[in-house]
């Protein structure tokens, strides 16, 4: 099989705010998410996640972990997408609005699941409390998931 697509997503999180973006072009446009993209030739995931972070937000992360891994398929689409998920809670510069996206503070306990990924729900809280987790999720189309699978990490 071909070998799957590489993309990266960052959230900020401090105690009781989370930084999402609202995408404004292209895949998942319309939607909150986390800053990312895909990861290019000749760059480790974590240097792809800190470059798009800072294309898209403007923000320099200074302690990114990884916290998770997604992959997600699209029926009747062969390619596997590679989601690596990041966090931190420390950055440089100021939030600001990029042609990619309109960045904005969330309270943890006002998340805009309805204007998200349908899948961010299901692992938005394994992510703010610092669980890692793995997950798959087959979609049709970018709203209608018909499996998944989702895994919390225990650290010990
Ligand atoms: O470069 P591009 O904008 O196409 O990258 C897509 C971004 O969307 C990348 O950060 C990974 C992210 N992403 C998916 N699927 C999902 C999903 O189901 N939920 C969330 N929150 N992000 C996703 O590709």
């Amino acid at each position: 099989g071909i070998p799957n697509k590489l993309l990266t997503l960052v959230f900020i999180h401090q105690n009781s705010r989370i930084l999402l973006g609202m995408k404004k072009r292209g895949f998942g446009v319309n939607r909150w998410n986390g800053f990312g993209g895909k990861v290019q030739a000749g760059e480790t995931i974590m240097e792809a996640a800190k470059r798009e972070m800072l294309e898209e937000s403007c923000l320099t992360v200074n302690n990114l972990t990884e916290v998770g891994r997604l992959d997600f398929e699209f029926v009747g689409e062969e390619q596997i997408f590679e989601v690596h998920v990041f966090k931190g809670d420390q950055y440089e510069g100021e939030p600001t609005e990029t042609e990619e996206m309109r960045p904005k503070w969330f309270s943890v306990d006002d998340i805009p699941f309805k204007e998200m990924w349908p899948d961010d729900i299901l692992w938005f809280p394994m992510l703010l409390k610092d669980a890692k987790f793995n997950g798959y999720f087959k979609f049709k189309g970018h709203n209608d998931i018909l499996d998944y699978t989702l895994t919390e990490i225990s650290d010990s």
